[in-house]
């Protein structure tokens, strides 16, 4: 591996006491409001120089190499810190380096469940995670401007709707597949709950997926059904379980590992929403083989780096037709000689397909 060495300008030491002892729990946004102070912010408070080894291939900075450390696996983020699991049954609870903190320019995530990462282990529970591996395969959504990275490391993303309580949002599964293929990630759409509806008519949003080309799997923790295709899928694989609060994810993690039993809630009866159960993303093993990270249900899915001109390359569809439109920058919006608004006319596009694009393109929420 070709390797240089740089000084780098690193910021001065918060001016705050330094919360690397405080593990007591934060939620989500906390800590997500906590990486987001320490972006590095002005000259001035650049005070240290540390020679920090880049290697060409990845681009990934860290400081020399230090046989102490030991590598792990970011199960959850936890307060200020994570909980890292090192194998053969040993889980430490982590402290982040200030270092790294300084290090995360980028956005709000300092570390994101399925982080790789090496660890100074201080006794039998704590330590302090001292680098992070390059990420390969993120799902990162925006808010407020910035990059939030729900989960990294995972090579598929299960989306999980449910046909009923809460009702099926497409428009909130297209979200998800632009942001999971725009990641470099395998798609697959979930259908959970089939047992509260007549399959039939489920029919035509499963078959509009299909024809697409995508995986669908119209299935049910409850009654088991579409669970050994499921499990066929996660074997051996890092998946990610994103979707709204309430359609299921605990629920199916749990049928394909019943030891893990995690926590689940009803479904609110009078609002038809999920309770926010899991409140922090946590990576789980499978006993045959692979990982699982469940996620907190969300209830906003905006697309991190992806611009408003380049929304319809993921509508694949849409693909054969953008060239009958009469302008070459045709948004497929307001204009009237458009090769794709004739298709949709036809029955070419799924008018739900193409009311899902006005909406994104048009930066409205679900
Ligand atoms: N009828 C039926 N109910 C289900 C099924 N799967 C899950 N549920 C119920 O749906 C409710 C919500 O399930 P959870 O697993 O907590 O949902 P979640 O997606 O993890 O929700 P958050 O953690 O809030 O994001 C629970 O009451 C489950 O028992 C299913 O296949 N059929
Ligand atoms: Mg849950
Ligand atoms: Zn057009």
């Amino acid at each position: 591996m070709s390797k240089r060495k740089t000084r780098v300008d690193l910021r001065k030491n918060r001016v705050n006491a330094p919360r690397r002892r405080n593990l007591k729990p934060l939620d989500e946004n906390q800590l997500d409001d906590l990486a987001a102070d320490q972006r590095i912010s002005g000259k001035g408070r650049l005070t240290r120089r540390r020679t920090i080894i880049s290697s060409a291939e990845d681009g990934s900075l860290r400081e020399a190499d230090d046989p102490s450390l030991v590598p792990g696996r970011v199960l959850s983020p936890r307060g200020g810190g994570c909980l890292v699991d090192l194998g053969a049954g040993r889980i430490l609870e982590c402290a982040i380096r200030q270092v790294l903190k300084d290090m995360a320019v980028e956005g709000r995530t300092v570390i994101a469940a399925g982080d790789r990462v090496l660890v100074r282990q201080q006794d039998d529970r704590q330590g302090v995670i001292e680098r992070i591996e390059p990420r390969t395969g993120i799902l990162a959504r925006k808010i407020r401007g910035q990059k939030h990275v729900l989960v990294t490391n995972v090579d598929q993303v299960l989306i999980v709707g449910s046909a009923v309580t809460p009702k099926l949002k497409p428009s909130l599964i297209d979200r998800y597949l632009i942001s999971i293929i725009s990641g470099n990630l395998r798609p697959i759409i979930c259908i959970n709950k089939v047992d509260l509806v007549d399959l039939a008519e489920l029919q035509p949003v499963v078959g509009m997926y299909a024809q697409l080309g995508y995986e669908v799997i119209p299935c049910s923790a409850r009654s088991g059904q579409g669970l050994s295709r499921l499990k066929h899928l996660l074997k051996g694989k890092a998946t990610a379980l994103a979707g709204q609060s309430g359609v299921g994810k605990s629920s199916l993690i749990n049928t394909v590992e019943p030891s893990l039993n995690i926590r689940t809630l009803e479904v609110t009866e009078e609002t038809g929403k999920g309770q926010h159960t899991t409140t922090s993303a946590r990576l789980w093993p499978l006993s045959m083989g692979g990982w699982v990270i469940d996620t907190p249900g969300i209830r906003q899915m905006d697309l991190w780096n992806v611009i408003p001109d380049e929304i319809q390359a993921y509508f694949i569809e849409f693909h054969p037709f953008v060239r009958e439109c009469q302008y070459a920058n045709c948004t497929h919006i307001h204009e009237t000689d458009c090769g794709v608004k004739r298709a949709v006319a036809r029955g070419q596009i799924a008018r739900q397909r193409f009311a899902s694009y006005c909406r994104i393109r048009l930066g409205d929420g679900d």
